[in-house]
């Protein structure tokens, strides 16, 4: 077959690479929307294209001369199972107290520096598994070159002609198998390449039996399933980590016998191709092939926590093994299937009134004209997006996503790409569960089922309290003690906010097992609060102490506080959530009236003189350092809780607005994002609008379409796809609004799939900026109280489980 421009193009996800590589649709709006390309490689960590199967991820550079695949490990981390508490807090803490509440600030973070803070002060840093790099011989300039991300298959794709030769290599992360395909196609000229490794960390290129012999292995063409095979295993130990004072949980050590342990971490690259492979000394040579399998597989011997004793180099071997004699079309298939598993749950459709030629942009130039135009397909792009890397990044029994997803270039990541979870790890979620993605949520109830146990420790060791506690950050280790310095760490509202999460997970969908899952989480985190809240000396209630509101100094030189504004609502909510949970589950009466009770005595939100909603207890907010800052944690009442709402309490909703715009639109992408939610849900679409549109823009969003803090951060990804949806449909209150915050630039539009809090599932049409069609769907008998602009109306789904409305020249009809 002859191959033309025409039928790569007009086939459909097939066998080869070649022949599928080019998304055709009649909706040119609809497929732009489901897909990213470009007409230059990457040259850029921020301009390659992330692939992901939740546990291992890679960068796809798409360059010609040297392909480049970075690799990432969701578990390879620095440090070991440790113990950070430290047990002289328990003394110094009422002294910090009082200091507090002598207004002696400065003094009180001295004595948290010096006493309070976890042994080590820093937590364990994620890190890059190397890269994976292809040299191709006697390559040219190339024409009709092109690299894509399809979102709707999960697969990249660079394709390019070169000395009259077609190439062709697509990438997938696949779940079913676990391992990283990279297919390479020529029709012309063979394939001749190089395969080899370069890694950051004493790896040892190393015989299948795991000897630790540092040797160059090239298997003899052993199991031939099409032609010829061979591969490179590799093992090494993460660098050992320094930790004063810290207690290590386990003793086995490869890096030395007077080393902590570090975790072992095991790659395998195997190929399959129809030329000749051979050891050339640094890697693998590949010769004469018209077609080119590699399968990456990488693991480490983190099982838990508390355990570092798994095998990674038996369990790269035997996922290698296994995919090897899987043909690749099957691989391709079955990669693909289970992926559409989740992104086909929920699909949107934005446009404006004119017609919008952005579309047919390459993505990174669309980034760019993105802050000057309207352009409704890019938002919709961005909320598939978001979707796309969630599912990638945070498959149900793998780690929840952190900072970057599981995606990050280096050793020494930005805030050691961990789990910071004063915002950013709740902002990742944020979106999951609306987008249909509830199943993603999954990692972070394991999260914080660990935390609860190590958490346990901190609150008794530290604070001498029941329950557990944790502070503003985590990592692989589930360490909960405050870190970095009092500044940023003294906040012991982390835990809660989690729990607040995992609540509203299980609101969307009602799960029963989910309860049961979760109600020790909260009766946990609750009893510790329970133990530590205590009076506001000005009598005011009760009140966290000591703590902060999240990274954000006061007038007196200092972060340290009682009862900043945020903690008050967390723990509120958390407090009604939880005796809700134990009203469900008929468990825990007394402890459920407890918390109702003392819920009641926490000092509650006020304005402040510049009619602002205060930040702190007391009146501090117009004389603080930052009036910018990028964080507006005061307004979690607002927006992912709805305590403060447009409906019931319209004094704090309007002194929320006036703490909106001191702080100013222009924040870190997460801020950017967090702006966007927060005006949706006030119900203000056009100054949401114009926020999106800052975090579409270049300032904001990097040319592969990573949010950009800077530097990349995976939260306003997530958060930016939350404000999208809340534009288009809130659920809070006990009611569904519809087109809550629609701009006038997304005059028509389509959503479906959409999931709701109690249970419901929304499919909803507009055109002209008016609703035409919506549809429930639940459980039969389910009865939902909707708002559409100025009207409510209540819907009762039928025997089928499902209500439709149309729009009629008076209103909405149901039938
Ligand atoms: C918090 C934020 C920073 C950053 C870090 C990971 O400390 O204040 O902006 O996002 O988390």
């Amino acid at each position: 077959m002859k191959f033309t421009r025409r039928n790569f193009l007009a086939t459909s996800v097939g066998a080869s690479c070649l022949a599928t590589t080019r998304y055709v649709s009649a909706a040119p709006e609809r497929s732009a929307g489901q897909r990213l390309f470009y007409r230059r490689p990457a040259t850029r960590w921020e301009e390659a294209l992330p692939i992901g199967n939740g546990r291992l991820g890679a960068m796809v550079f798409g360059r010609v001369a040297q392909e480049r695949l970075q690799l990432n490990e969701e578990t390879l981390w620095s440090g070991a199972p440790y113990i950070p508490d430290n047990p002289d807090a328990l003394q110094a803490l009422p002294e910090v107290r009082r200091l507090i509440d002598a207004g002696k600030y400065a003094e009180a973070t001295s004595l948290a520096s010096a006493k309070v803070m976890a042994k080590p002060l820093q937590q364990m840093s994620y890190g890059t598994l190397g890269d994976v790099l292809l040299d191709f011989k006697g390559t040219s300039t190339p024409q009709e070159y092109e690299r894509s991300l399809d979102l709707e298959t999960a697969r990249s794709v660079v394709e390019y002609v070169s000395k009259g030769s077609r190439h062709c290599r697509e990438a997938f992360a696949s779940a079913p198998h676990q391992v990283i395909v990279l297919r390479l196609e020529s029709r012309g000229a063979p394939l001749e390449f190089l395969l080899r490794y370069r890694g950051p960390r004493k790896a040892k290129y190393t015989s299948p039996a795991y000897q630790g012999v540092a040797t160059t292995l090239v298997e003899s063409a052993a199991v031939d399933w099409l032609f010829t095979e061979t591969d490179i295993v590799l093992g090494g130990v993460t660098s050992a980590f320094d930790a004063p004072g810290c207690v290590l949980l386990t003793g086995s050590n490869e890096a030395g016998p007077d080393t902590p342990a570090g975790l072992r971490f095991a790659l395998r690259l195997k190929l399959v191709c129809d030329g000749s492979i051979s050891e050339s000394g640094t890697g693998l040579q590949v010769r004469g092939a018209q077609n080119a399998t590699l399968l990456i597989a990488g693991a480490t011997s983190y099982v838990n926590y508390r355990d570092v004793s798994a095998d990674p180099v038996a369990i790269v071997r035997a996922r290698t093994d296994a995919a090897a004699v899987i043909p690749y079309a099957t691989l391709k298939r079955k990669h693909v299937g289970e992926y559409r598993r989740y992104f086909d749950s929920a699909s949107i459709v934005l446009q404006g009134s004119g017609k919008s030629p952005a579309h047919e942009l390459p993505t990174d130039e669309r980034i760019v004209a993105a802050s000057g135009a309207d352009d409704p397909g890019l938002a919709a792009l961005y909320f598939q997006y978001a979707r796309y890397l969630m599912i990638s990044s945070s498959r149900p029994g793998c780690q929840p996503a952190n900072l970057q997803g599981i995606w990050n270039e280096g050793t020494n990541p930005p805030w050691g790409s961990k789990y910071t979870i004063n915002i950013n790890t709740e902002m990742n979620y944020w979106p999951a569960d609306a987008a249909g993605l509830g199943e993603c949520v999954e990692p972070l109830i394991r999260l914080v089922e660990d935390l609860s146990v190590t958490g346990a420790r901190t609150a008794k060791t530290m604070y001498g309290a029941r329950g557990w506690v944790a502070h503003h950050n985590t990592d692989l280790w589930r360490a909960t003690a405050p870190i970095d310095g009092p500044f940023w760490g003294l906040w012991p509202c982390g835990g809660a906010w989690l729990c607040n999460s995992l609540w509203d997970h299980y609101d969307y969908s009602r799960d029963a097992g989910v309860l049961e899952r979760i109600y020790p989480l909260m009766q946990g985190a609750s009893q510790f609060f329970l133990d530590t809240l205590v009076e506001d000396p000005g009598g005011r209630g009760l009140v966290t102490s000591p703590s902060l509101s999240p990274e954000n100094a006061h007038p007196f030189g200092s972060s340290l506080c009682a009862g900043p504004a945020m903690d008050r609502q967390i723990i509120r909510d958390l407090f009604a959530h939880t005796a809700e949970a134990a009203r469900n589950l008929g468990r825990d009466s007394e402890f459920a009236e407890t918390l109702v009770k003392t819920a009641s005595r926490i000092a509650g939100d006020t304005i402040g003189k510049q009619g602002q909603l205060q930040e702190w207890l007391d009146d501090w907010d117009g004389a603080a350092p930052e009036p910018h800052h990028r964080h507006v944690s005061h307004l979690y009442a607002v927006y992912p809780s709805a305590q403060i709402n447009v409906r019931d309490t319209p004094a704090l909703v309007e002194a929320a607005k006036v703490s909106l715009r001191q702080r100013g639109d222009l924040a870190t992408g997460w801020g950017t994002a967090w702006r966007l939610c927060l005006w949706a849900r006030m119900g203000d679409a056009e100054h949401a609008h114009s926020v999106l549109k800052s975090l579409l823009g270049p300032q904001r969003t990097y040319p592969n379409m990573f949010d950009a803090h800077p530097p990349f951060q995976i939260d306003g990804n997530f958060g930016g796809a939350a404000g999208i949806m809340e534009m288009l449909v809130q659920s809070w209150g006990g009611e569904i609004r519809l087109l809550p915050a629609l701009p006038a630039a997304w005059s028509a539009g389509e959503v479906r799939g959409i999931r709701l809090r109690g249970a419901l599932r929304l499919d909803m049409r507009w055109s002209k900026n008016e609703l035409r069609h919506f549809e429930l769907n639940g459980t039969p008998g389910t009865s939902a109280r909707l708002r559409y602009g100025a009207r409510t109306f209540q819907a009762v789904l039928n025997a089928q489980g499902r209500h439709r409305a149309d729009a009629q020249a008076d209103g909405l009809t149901s039938r």
